[in-house]
């Protein structure tokens, strides 16, 4: 009789997908049994070497660069990385990152989706539609004091490298905001079934043009980018604020786009800065729980970054992983090890201590 462990394995077999990869200039089919599914990395280019090495990663150097990062290219001979985003912004080894992930997914050994500091950094470069009729030049997203702040590390560590950075942006607009690959599914930050299928249905695609209708809030590109790289939100009750641990003032909280019949406010929350008390027991209204997005127990697994998460790494659920270990904040680089299983384990979360970074006097 087959079992279930069996039908998986099956399963698994028949998921293998053959790839061309580029290592020092030749080219060779792989096929691939897995994927290594890393978190947000933020400029923590040593935890992403000293993780991609624990995974079984090796480097290479393409062509007769030498051993510098700008040209070393991470593979595995029989996995996939896929990168949930946010390469950029914060840590201290921004472009160092951005050439190792660059690398790898130009060499087809690594994917990538959009994180919301990509598309923050594609919308703070990127002209607005009608910007030739004002004197100075209109931005997507404006160049007020937080903006620049958000982007400052990043731009200050490409000063002397602009054109690399130039670079750096042209790929970013190449980058997904969704993947769909063998049995897993891949966001930044949260799966919204239907706002995807209508990306789809109307054949969008991420460009100059996409970012540029994201200036108007209430354009399907303002909300799709938003809903999928920065996920969901409920306002907190009668003005109230969340006095956030990075010093910001917040109006809204971040919730799950998989619970599944919430009551209260603490059942949904979903982030590192906790509701008041008398808030986190308050019943959700009918238009709040409306407003919830609820992944189905039965699709299949969703990997996703971005809610800066502590402690000791797991899964939310049996195909809901979150990978963000705020590695950036001293935290931890995580990945998960899929081989096309049905139902995750937290077993199989891999990671590395991200004190590395802190460590050589940066
Ligand atoms: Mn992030």
């Amino acid at each position: 009789m087959l079992t279930l462990e069996a039908a998986v394995e099956i399963i698994v077999v028949e998921t293998k997908v053959a790839a061309v990869i580029e290592v020092g200039g030749i080219s060779s089919v792989v096929q691939y049994s897995g994927f290594d599914i890393i978190g947000d990395i933020h400029g923590c280019a040593l935890s992403l070497e000293a993780l991609l090495k624990r995974l079984g990663y090796r480097s290479d150097s393409r062509g007769a660069g030498g051993k510098a990062f700008e040209d070393k290219v991470y593979y595995h001979p029989s996995r996939q990385a896929v990168f949930t985003g946010d390469i950029i912004d914060r840590g201290a080894r921004i472009r160092e990152a951005l050439h190792l992930v660059k690398n790898m997914v130009d060499t087809g050994s690594a994917h990538c989706v959009m994180g919301n500091h990509e598309y923050n950094a594609l919308a703070y470069t990127t002209e607005t539609l009608d910007s030739a009729q004002y004197e100075l030049p209109q931005y997507v997203r404006e160049h007020n004091l937080q903006y620049q702040q958000q982007i400052s590390s990043t731009l200050r560590q490409f000063e002397g490298h602009e054109q690399q950075w130039l670079l750096f942006l042209k790929w970013m607009y190449s980058l997904p905001a969704f993947l769909e690959l063998d049995g897993f599914r891949v966001v930044h930050a949260c799966w919204d079934e239907a706002l995807i299928e209508r990306f789809k249905t109307d054949k969008r695609v991420i460009d100059r043009q996409w970012i540029q209708e994201t200036a108007d809030q209430n354009s399907f590109a303002a909300h799709f980018m938003n809903r999928l790289t920065r996920g969901t939100g409920i306002q907190l009750p009668d003005g109230r604020h969340i006095d956030s641990s990075d010093g910001r003032k917040r109006r809204f909280f971040r919730t799950k786009f998989w619970s599944s019949n919430p009551q209260i406010l603490q059942d949904v929350v979903y982030q590192p800065d906790p509701l008041p008390e008398d808030l986190a027991v308050t019943s959700l209204s009918q238009k709040q729980k409306q407003s919830l997005l609820h992944y189905d127990e039965t699709a299949v697994p969703v990997f996703f970054g971005h809610y800066w998460l502590s402690g000791q790494p797991s899964v939310q659920s049996t195909n809901v992983a979150c990978l963000d270990y705020s590695a950036v904040k001293n935290g931890r680089l995580a990945a998960y090890r899929f081989d096309g299983e049905c139902k995750l384990d937290a077993n199989k979360i891999v990671w590395v201590d991200a004190s590395i970074e802190y460590g050589s006097g940066l």
